[in-house]
């Protein structure tokens, strides 16, 4: 591959299928899909000032989260593209309730189910600071040929096949990671694709920012409250603190963390026991990119790709990013009980 030539995400895809002889192309096609499914959000996102798209759709979702216009027209995007993709059986989303199922042929004989977190951080779009869609690509567990079932989308994040996300920021990105690294590609919209911009992305072992809701600091747990206690000290290292940077959308703050290193927390509080974040289609698939880039992603009482989820909606305290940083933090929050 020649340094000058744009390399589209679909040329790149093809090579790496190509160093597998026994893989069929199916991963590919559905993160093709994605990326059409991307282009599409974007399409709306960077015109959400212009169109009748901003605001309030007047509605609440699963989460008793007020629903915004776009987080309505992304998840139609979302289910719309999976509905018709040749590779995927069904879908599970923030947005909804319970999963859905493709029972068309071509659906019901695909070996793939996605979930997504259609556009994360919605609440930030009225102040055109960085969204994004996230989403996890799971082997179904149920028989091929029948509908999907629940426990295709109750799967630790360690049976993960690939994830990543788009970001609406500065550019729009796609990043995924599959077993063998983490890539990202730029959306040229002089023709329309997402190119090769960041080849084989290392979450650096260090970072100099931290970054959390330091609003919720009379919640946090003793230990927690010490780790924030630490980050502000003079950082010996450094010879001055560690630099504190927080978007409020997951997606920002996680894909700087990713590119620049740093620890992005979000932990329990008194009034989030669980913390706030969705561990299957937000910790799940962030975890699996960061430790794909060989960062670190945990909770107060292990992996999070080792969670045994019980629910579809159910939430996880999150500490990822820089490796050393995230064993630092565990040094003032890990809890020794085993998570259930
Ligand atoms: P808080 C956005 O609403 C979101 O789900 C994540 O994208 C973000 O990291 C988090 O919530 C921000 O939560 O409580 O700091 O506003």
């Amino acid at each position: 591959m020649s340094n000058n030539k744009l390399v589209t995400m679909d040329e790149f895809t093809i090579q790496e299928t190509r160093k597998f002889p026994q893989a069929t192309g199916e991963l590919s096609t559905l993160l093709r899909d994605i990326g059409l499914a991307g282009k599409i959000i974007n399409k709306q996102v960077r015109r959400a000032g212009l169109a009748d798209i901003l605001g309030k759709h007047g509605a609440t979702n699963v989460q008793g989260e007020e629903q915004m216009k776009l987080d309505v027209y992304a998840n139609d995007t979302m289910i719309n593209i999976f509905m018709n993709s040749t590779e995927c059986a069904g879908i599970a989303s923030e947005e909804n309730d319970d999963h859905v199922c493709y029972e068309d042929t071509y659906s019901a004989n695909s070996k793939y189910v996605v979930l997504f977190d259609p556009l994360d951080g919605s609440s930030n779009i009225d102040v055109n600071a960085p969204i994004g869609t996230i989403f996890a690509i799971y082997r179904r567990v149920s028989e091929i040929g029948k509908p999907c079932t629940k426990e295709d989308f109750l799967q630790p994040g360690n049976k993960l096949m690939a994830a990543g996300y788009v970001i609406y920021g500065s550019s729009t990105m796609m990043v995924y990671a599959t077993k063998i690294g983490v890539n990202g590609f730029t959306l040229e919209p002089s023709i329309g694709e997402f190119c090769l911009s960041h080849p084989n992305i290392k979450c650096p072992e260090n970072g100099k920012i931290y970054s959390l809701n330091q609003g919720n600091t009379s919640k946090y747990s003793d230990g927690m409250k010490g780790y924030l206690d630490y980050c502000m000290e003079i950082n010996k290292e450094q010879g001055r603190p560690y630099s504190h940077r927080y978007i409020g959308s997951m997606v920002g703050d996680l894909h700087r963390t990713l590119v620049k290193g740093g620890i992005f927390i979000y932990p329990a509080d008194k009034s989030s026991p669980k913390g706030k974040l969705r561990l299957q289609y937000e910790c799940n698939p962030m975890a699996f990119i960061v430790e794909a880039a060989g960062g670190a992603a945990m909770c107060n009482t292990g992996r999070i790709l080792d969670i045994a989820p019980t629910e579809l909606h159910q939430r996880t305290p999150i500490f990822i990013g820089s490796k050393n940083m995230v064993s630092k933090a565990m040094e003032f929050v890990q809890e020794k009980e085993v998570v259930a």
